[in-house]
């Protein structure tokens, strides 16, 4: 290879191209080639400094091997490095690809796998999977969703707006008015947990927990009569006559995930909402609101102040890190309790975000 000679400007232009490429490279996730390229532009500049301009591939120039070298070769033949162009456009398509992406997994039921798999056969907006849906239906073909991810698909825009706070007041005074009416006082504790519980003035979805008296007991066998399973499916039930209820998503033992209204009248009375009821155990209670009220990073910050006690705290209860021994043996009845055995002052839902409970993390 030949010796290369370069003018200041040449130089300056080298320089830039070089910074370009190393930021480019690093956008794109490529730590080595982003270090490489910005080694080759720390060098060029200390080059300035130089009364000799002058090197080729065999001098010893730091960070300046083969492949720089040629690309110093293509701008001065053709006055650009086509490795910058194929970056940008790299990272342009690559920046398509992630909010596509995204907004299939935004789809209610599709996770990552599903949405590459989707994204892999061509389609780019859930207006086209919507689309896809209706087709499907219509000619019968073999269906590329899941009931729940149609369900999904139907409510796509719908579950991205928010719930105003007095239609979940509402609707959660309907819903223990109608159960109580049913089936008279087996529920123990019932509340909304999620943003609303810690005071938002509208929600992404509506977080119900409930336990029912364990103190019910069938006489004939000794155990609790009613199991989370009917309690759960009886419930969704009484809320389905009710037109309460639109779809189910899914329904567990212990778990419900569906789809309901929250207004009989006004604009948003067509508006199909998110709706999550959980059936715990009574001695679990705690955690499980403690948990699901949130929010996550306050979720985060807690969980990290019992590691650095050396215990282990979940929606279910909470263990000892080394041993996982259960410590629930202390009766935990209410999220004060679980405040108590951490040492920390109780904190009311509405308070609890991210920076609460810094000052007991730092200490
Ligand atoms: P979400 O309903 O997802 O969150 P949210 O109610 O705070 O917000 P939104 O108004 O958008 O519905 O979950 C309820 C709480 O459960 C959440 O605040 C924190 C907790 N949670 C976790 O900490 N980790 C989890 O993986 C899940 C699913 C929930
Ligand atoms: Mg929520």
């Amino acid at each position: 290879m030949t010796d290369i000679e370069l003018e200041k400007t040449q130089l300056d232009t080298l320089i830039k191209h070089f910074e370009e490429l190393s930021l480019l490279k690093k956008q794109a996730g490529e730590t080595w080639r982003a270090i490489s390229y910005e080694k080759a532009s720390r060098t060029l500049r200390e080059l300035t400094e130089n009364e000799h301009r002058k090197f080729n591939v065999s001098t010893d120039l730091k960070g300046i091997g083969k492949s720089i070298y040629q690309k110093i070769e293509e701008f001065l033949q053709k006055g650009n490095i086509s490795e910058i162009k194929k970056s940008r456009d790299d990272i342009l398509l690559n920046k398509d690809y992630l909010s596509i992406i995204n907004s299939f997994c935004n789809v209610w039921g599709v996770g990552s796998v599903k949405a590459k798999k989707l994204y892999t056969t061509g389609y780019r907006s859930v207006d086209e999977l919507q689309e896809l849906v209706l087709k499907e239906e219509k000619t019968g073909e073999k269906q590329t969703f899941t009931s729940a991810q149609k369900i999904g698909l139907r409510y796509y825009d719908d579950f991205n707006k928010r719930i105003p706070r007095a239609e979940i007041t509402r609707t959660w005074n309907r819903i223990r008015d109608l159960w109580t009416l049913k089936h008279g006082n087996i529920i123990a504790r019932l509340d909304i947990c999620g943003s609303y519980r810690r005071g938002l003035s509208n929600s992404g979805d509506i977080d119900i927990l409930l336990c029912y008296h364990s103190t019910v007991v069938d006489s004939s066998e000794n155990k609790p009569k009613y199991r989370n399973d009917w309690i759960l499916t009886k419930l969704v039930e009484t809320l389905r006559e009710e037109g309460i209820v639109l779809e189910d998503l899914c329904l567990g033992k212990h778990k419900y995930m569906g789809v309901c209204k929250t207004s009989k009248h006004g604009k948003n009375k067509d508006i199909g909402r998110r709706l999550d009821i959980l059936v715990i155990p009574q001695e679990e209670y705690a955690f499980a609101k403690l948990h699901f009220t949130g929010s996550w990073e306050f979720n985060r910050c807690i969980r990290q102040i019992a590691l650095h006690q050396g215990k282990t705290l979940s929606e279910h209860g909470i263990k000892a890190k080394d041993t996982k021994l259960n410590l629930n043996n202390n009766v935990y009845n209410s999220e004060k309790d679980i405040f108590d055995a951490l040492g920390v002052s109780y904190i009311p839902p509405e308070l609890r975000n991210d920076k609460v409970l810094l000052p007991y993390i730092k200490s």
